[in-house]
């Protein structure tokens, strides 16, 4: 591109209430067609960072001064917004995540009605008052913003997990530093325009669309920045969890999942099927809530394996755009080498192929793959032990429940769990005793509700819960303040 193509076509950063050019671009293509550029986007340098972090810091009074009802109007406002451009936005993150239209059209609806639901919760700000022990005095409780929040979000969910951050951070009265994942710029960029003509005060929210690298490292590392909250992969959010203590910020950490769907004798067996399909395949697989671990008792296992190849069978990989595809491509060429690298594990180990697993190649090129299922796994398999992100699923034959439910809780994760029975003693054992933040009865592992609070155990989240009302747990600090009149 030549100077003035770039001037003219490059998407900006947003520091401190000016969108900032940067030296540095990034091309972003569609992983269905890669011949087609979305966009170029700007690639913040370490000042950029620092920039945004200071505007950050500076606004924090002003936005903490913003009455509730101005506030609350904005989110609102972004709300609204987002919703009206449903289609447009849709298409947008469908052209570069590589989910399908009707996805990326559900996700762009969730991201509107989280910011109307936290529009709700700003009015909703209330303390405590508790009687003291002490004749006399009196104790309340009153919730403060953090300050400044880092906000660091993966490419799976570009517009969705963006909006879960950043609305209960501004609704709580806080600042934000926004850093997007390197491959899903646009989306990120679309939700700044909007927040930006919603009528955020300058310096209240920045976009710094970068490197992990550069603008990442500075958020995690820098003594203003007062809280982090990530998702992503185990080990940038160890990663985070190590450099953050060092200023003792507030950290919230969403990572991997290896989530277990059981399939009981007594399932309705069509509705395990359909489960099991959306819950391991769609989204391509690419959702920290996919189930990738299907544990099914001995009973109903043939017909379920069957069963499961018939369905697959008619499952249509394509364009993310086109009406026919039930399942997009890869997101990028890494991913499908390593979902590629995981189905030969898979086959070392000793684990059965019975469909899928390969590479596709289709009118438009682009990073497909065919949905795999593995049978004959064991749980000690590095296929049923490590977060692949793909469409991969395996299936692990167990005698019973009881051993269903100990192999669904052989795992470092914990983050969804689902199970397909039509006994309410296993439902309910289940839910009590399943090592998971989010449990899923006759449902499938992903899809969660927008308002509700989302978030596992063990080595899949470390924090307080996302979403919902609980989300002020992290963007706020309790004060408890005494008075003897
Ligand atoms: C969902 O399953 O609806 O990154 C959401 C992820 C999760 C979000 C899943 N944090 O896949």
């Amino acid at each position: 591109m030549t100077i003035q193509q770039e001037n003219n076509q490059v998407k900006k950063n947003y520091i401190n209430g000016k969108w900032v050019p940067s030296e540095r671009y990034s091309t972003n293509i569609n992983p269905s067609n890669l011949n087609e550029v979305i966009g170029y986007f700007s690639e913040a340098n370490k000042q950029d960072a620092l920039d945004a972090i200071m505007a950050a810091k500076d606004a924090t009074a002003i936005w903490a001064g913003t009455g509730i009802q101005q506030r609350s109007d904005i989110l609102d406002n972004i709300g609204n917004k987002i919703l009206s451009r449903q289609v447009e936005l849709g298409e947008l993150l469908a052209r570069e995540e590589g989910k399908t239209r009707a996805e990326a059209m559900g996700e762009v609806h969730r991201a509107g009605s989280i910011f109307k639901f936290f529009a709700g919760e700003v009015l909703r700000q209330s303390g405590e008052a508790i009687d003291s022990v002490r004749p006399g005095v009196s104790v309340t409780t009153t919730r403060s913003p953090v300050g400044v929040v880092g906000i660091i979000t993966p490419w799976n969910f570009p517009i969705a997990i963006p909006a879960w951050k950043i609305a209960p951070a501004l609704a709580y009265g806080n600042t934000v530093v926004f850093k997007p994942a390197e491959l899903v710029p646009a989306s990120a960029h679309a939700l700044a325009e909007i927040i930006v003509e919603a009528g955020v005060p300058a310096g209240v929210f920045n976009l710094v669309m970068g490197e992990g690298k550069v603008v990442g490292d500075i958020l995690v590392k820098h003594k203003d920045v007062k809280a982090i909250t990530f998702t992503g992969s185990v080990n940038t959010g160890r990663a985070i969890a190590v450099e953050a203590v060092k200023n003792m910020k507030k950290i919230q950490l969403e990572m991997g999942g290896k989530n277990p769907a059981i399939v009981l004798d007594d399932a309705d067996i069509d509705l395990a099927v359909e489960t099991c399909v959306q819950s391991a395949f769609y989204s391509t697989g690419q959702r920290c809530t996919a189930s990738s671990r299907i544990i099914v008792t001995a009973g109903i296992h043939d017909k379920f394996v069957k069963a499961m190849q018939e369905r697959m069978s008619k499952i249509t990989v394509g364009d993310a755009l086109s009406e026919s595809t039930d399942i997009g491509p890869v997101v990028d060429e890494k991913q499908l080498v390593q979902n590629l690298a995981y189905v030969e594990i898979g086959k070392a180990e000793g684990a059965e192929l019975v469909c899928g697993g390969e590479k596709l190649t289709l009118a438009k090129t682009g990073f497909y793959m065919s949905p795999a299922l593995f049978i004959n796994t064991t749980n000690d398999m590095r296929i049923n032990q490590e977060e692949i992100f793909g469409p991969i699923a395996t299936i692990i034959k167990v005698k019973d429940y009881q051993q269903a439910l100990a192999v669904a809780n052989d795992s470092e994760f914990g983050l969804s769990a689902g199970i397909c029975t039509t006994s309410l003693k296993y439902a309910k054992h289940f839910q009590e005793n399943i090592q998971a933040g989010m449990t899923m009865v006759n449902l499938p592992t992903a899809g969660v509700d927008y308002h509700v609070p989302f978030g596992g155990t063990k080595g899949s989240s470390y924090g307080s819960r996302e979403q919902g009302s609980y989300a002020k747990e992290f963007y706020t600090t309790v004060k408890t303040s005494y008075l003897s009149a």
